[in-house]
């Protein structure tokens, strides 16, 4: 039985691009889109629910590809400290920074860190959110990073939405193994990664690449493993320095290569060849005040999908809101109003290696749209804070509404 969504402008970003039919409908059969086109062409079919969208403007739900949304604390502190002049690499030398989130992620139990991880993705549903990547990475040791996972396991049974886990071991050097990058890299391969993608728990593995970090060598080792597991990679790169991670992530063929504000040309033309989709973070890059914008004009050159996401994490971007990250695009980066919605719907689809399923509204995709109470798609890039009034549809079925509706 078929429903058919009408009475509503449809922005389909098929291909990227608003493609907006102002007079549109939607068929779908459970879960999954049937059709989308102008109202009255649809095929006969027999409709059993009629769902009048009161003249809103359909977008695919939204996917916000690169997240750290479980830890434990925050580091409202550190904040201060660098309103003072303190720089991020001052502070995690002298043991905070990423440090101390993992002290504070180890002292919470699973039920504390998904306590607090469902309040901040909340945030996100109820801004249209129907897919996300969650990392580990807070967590290094075996224990920690599994409670980790385990916890955004937990995420995705409990909550209407689509959740990929993302195994960051190689996100910091554990205090257990400080001078020995190399062993902790060890472990991570031969045993930590192997067991937890054994026990169910991994979609995917990402690792810093940073002077900070690790460098590519070490990454390198870290995506052989990865590839001997069958798992997507992704990487942490450019985002301080240059590494030329982005040319080792697409050496393999990465999903993603994320950050990216020192990325060089030759580096794009390997992503280019290879699809590795550009993911741009602005909320890292306006909490670290960082002066050096990503090089959109090369990629856009170069042809790489660009990509947006929240990085929501406690350190360097402690981001509730996708839609902020959209105007800060537009407005830091010099994207338009409608690459930024790509950036959160097909190309963060892309990112997350689902694009089969979400970022564009087609036939045979899911129906995971958002019905917005606005009049054109640039409006998402362009209110700034609050809520917009909308309904969130997910696989076919209604899972949140704006009571100002
Ligand atoms: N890059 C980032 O911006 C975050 N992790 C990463 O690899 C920072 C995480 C933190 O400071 O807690
Ligand atoms: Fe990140």
């Amino acid at each position: 039985m078929y429903t058919r969504w009408h009475h509503c402008q449809i922005t389909t970003m098929a291909g990227g691009r608003y493609n907006l039919i102002p007079h549109g409908e939607l068929l779908s059969a459970g879960p999954q889109i049937v059709w989308v086109g102008e109202a009255g062409h649809a095929p006969d079919l027999p409709v059993s629910r009629r769902v009048d969208l009161q003249g809103r403007l359909v977008t695919p739900g939204l996917v916000d590809c690169h997240t750290h949304a479980v830890f434990g604390g925050h580091r409202g502190a550190e904040f201060e400290q660098r309103l003072q002049g303190a720089s991020y690499a001052d502070i995690a030398a002298a043991g905070g920074g990423i440090a101390s989130t993992v002290r504070a992620t180890r002292a919470a139990s699973e039920q504390q860190l998904l306590d607090c991880a469902l309040k901040r993705i909340n945030a996100l549903r109820q801004e249209g959110v129907v897919a996300l990547e969650i990392k580990s990475g807070y967590g290094l040791d075996l224990d920690s990073e599994r409670a980790m996972l385990r916890v955004i396991r937990r995420i995705a049974a409990l909550l209407p939405l689509t959740v990929r886990s993302t195994c960051l071991a190689a996100h910091a050097l554990p205090p257990e193994y400080q001078q020995r990058a190399d062993d902790w890299i060890d472990y991570v391969c031969r045993q930590l990664l192997p067991t937890l993608h054994r026990e169910g728990l991994v979609d995917a593995v990402d690792a810093f690449c940073e002077h900070l970090a690790f460098s590519p060598a070490q990454v390198a080792r870290v995506f052989d493993t990865a590839r001997e597991l069958g798992l997507p990679v992704k990487l942490h790169a450019e985002q301080l320095s240059r590494q030329h991670g982005a040319a080792l992530a697409a050496r393999y063929r990465a999903l993603s290569a994320d950050h990216l504000e020192y990325l060089c040309e030759e580096d794009i033309g390997l992503m280019a060849a290879q699809g590795t989709v550009a993911v741009l973070l602005p909320g890292a890059y306006y909490f670290l005040k960082e002066t050096q914008p990503p090089p959109l004009d090369l990629l856009r050159q170069y042809g790489v999908p660009v990509a947006i996401a929240t990085d929501m994490n406690p350190g360097t971007s402690p981001v509730l809101s996708l839609r902020l990250m959209m105007n800060m695009a537009c407005t830091l980066f010099g994207m338009t109003p409608e690459e930024a919605l790509a950036g959160v719907t097909l190309f963060a689809a892309r990112a997350l290696g689902l694009e089969e399923r979400y970022g564009s509204l087609e036939a045979g995709k899911e129906a995971s749209f958002v019905a917005w109470d606005i009049q054109h798609p640039a409006e998402l890039s362009y209110w700034l804070g609050g809520t917009l009034s909308k309904q969130v549809i997910y696989q076919g079925k209604e899972v949140y509404r704006d009571s100002t509706l």
